[in-house]
């Protein structure tokens, strides 16, 4: 099976994309994830990435598609994946389709993460105290619920057209929205 689960930072997408991944059986792909692999690593990437997510802006099209597409498609020929914060727009939907059907790799189900707008911020200024990750503070949050709203946001309409949208409320406790998440996905 194939799924993407999109939200706005601090929704757990990553809490729930693990958990999803582990019980599914399929490969759990986080476009973060890869990008803070490259920046450890001091890759050509990595350093082009890393002032662009410090600052809460998307890391260009063409850098992550590069990325995660040839993921995708290995992850898909074996049991499938959990994309986990990709595609971030509907360009990078768009082409990322593109080359999924080309390749008989895409989603069987998309699934939206809901929650209030104060919660999200209590939620990554909490990580801030715990992980020390360099964008979450309180101005860079600021920053990525911004493109958020003006990237990101505009998927929802764009799955619920194709179908294929599930909205989950995630303003609850990880266990109730593993639970609810796995309720929505179509059966293998
Ligand atoms: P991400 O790593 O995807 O960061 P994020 O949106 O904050 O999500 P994350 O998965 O970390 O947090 P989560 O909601 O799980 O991206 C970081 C940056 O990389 C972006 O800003 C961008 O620059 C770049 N990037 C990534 N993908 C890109 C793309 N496709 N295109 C361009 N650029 C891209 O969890 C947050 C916190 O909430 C955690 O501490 C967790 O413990 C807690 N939490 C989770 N569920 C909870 C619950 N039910 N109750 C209470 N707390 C909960």
């Amino acid at each position: 099976m194939n799924v993407l689960l999109i939200g706005p930072p601090g929704s757990g997408k990553g809490t729930q994309g693990k958990r999803l991944a582990d019980l599914l059986g399929i490969e759990h792909l986080a476009t973060g994830d890869l990008l803070r692999a490259e920046v450890d690593a001091g890759t050509d990437l990595g350093r082009e990435a890393e002032a662009i997510m410090a600052s809460g802006e998307l890391v260009p099209d063409d850098v992550i598609l590069a990325l995660v597409m040839p993921k995708v498609r290995a992850a898909s020929a074996a049991n499938g994946y959990l994309l986990d914060g990709f595609p971030r727009s509907v360009e990078q939907a768009r082409e990322a389709r593109r080359s999924a059907e080309e390749h008989d790799a895409t989603p069987d189900a998309v699934v939206y993460l809901e929650v209030p707008r104060d919660e999200l911020k209590r939620r990554i200024l909490a990580r801030a105290e715990s992980e020390g990750r360099a964008d979450d503070n309180e101005e860079t949050v600021t920053n990525r619920l911004r493109v958020f709203d003006e990237a990101t946001a505009p998927l929802v309409d764009y799955y619920r057209g194709r179908g294929l949208l599930h909205e989950i409320d995630a303003d609850r406790s990880e266990d109730e929205v593993t639970e609810s998440i796995l309720a929505v996905l179509p059966k293998r």
